[in-house]
Formats: structure tokens, sequence, C-alpha cells
């Protein structure tokens, strides 16, 4: 009986353990993997490798090589890069298809997204970052 009960309590840590290995973390500085899109982050570039990407299923690996916090924000826009609307310190999210969240000084985060064919601006939407040139033109397709 005794050990019944015992094998019961590690299946259940055993449960506990794999039902939190699932969370997407920011991780800290990471090599890109094959076929991932490494985006860097910094004061005050959003660097895309190539500034046409194919359509479809991307991962990118955003890496925040910068000495602040910023991120990426990525936008569906025909207008050009530097002449989104801008609000409080911010580009307007118009047409926001994806993001990540504030990444401190070398942190990186997957980002898998699906980008239909059309024109995209890739910001970084700290207050102030957008105005001081973090942003880049990305076409898809
Ligand atoms: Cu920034």
């Amino acid at each position: 009986m005794r050990g019944r009960l015992l094998l019961i309590a590690v299946a259940i840590a055993l449960v506990s353990a794999a039902c939190t290995s699932g969370a997407v973390q920011p991780t800290g500085p990471s090599t890109v993997p094959a076929g991932a899109i490494a985006v860097d982050l910094s004061e005050w570039h959003v660097v895309v490798p190539r500034s046409t990407l194919q359509t479809g299923s991307l991962t990118f690996v955003v890496r925040n090589t910068g000495s602040i916090a910023h991120d990426l924000t990525i936008l569906k826009t025909d207008l050009p890069a530097d002449q989104l609307p801008q609000e409080s310190g911010k580009a307007r999210e118009d047409g926001k298809v994806a993001g990540t969240t504030s990444l401190n000084p070398g942190q990186s985060a997957q980002l898998q997204v699906t980008l239909p064919p059309g024109n995209y601006v890739f910001i970084c939407n700290e207050v102030g970052h957008y105005a001081l040139g973090m942003h880049t033109a990305v076409k898809v397709g």
C-alpha cells in the first residue's frame, strides 16, 4: 500500500514537470538555428539580413545586441518605414502581425510567424525608439 502511494506521488510530480516545460521565455544569447532569420536590435537599428523574405512560415531569432531594452514589432503596411503615424512617442501599431515582449540587453526570443506577401515594417516600439531610427522595411513574397 505504501509503495503504491509513493508511485502515485512520483507520477503526479512527473506530470507537473511536463506541464511547466512548455512555457516560452526569452533566453540568453543564442545561436541561430538553420533556416531561421536573425533580427538584431541595438541603438538605434533594426537589422534584418535580407530586405526581401520568402512568404510562408518564418522563424526569427530576435537578439538584443544593444545596451538597453528593445522589442521587435512587425507591422504589415504600405507606408514607408520612416513615415508611420506616431502617438505618445510610439509608432501606431496599425497592421501589427507579431511582436516580442521587451528584451533586456543580451536576451533573445524566437518568433514563428506566417507572413502573407506584402510590405512590412519591422520596428522597435519602446517609447522614443521608433523616432530614433529603429525601423526597417521588409518585403515578403
Ligand atoms: Cu528599441
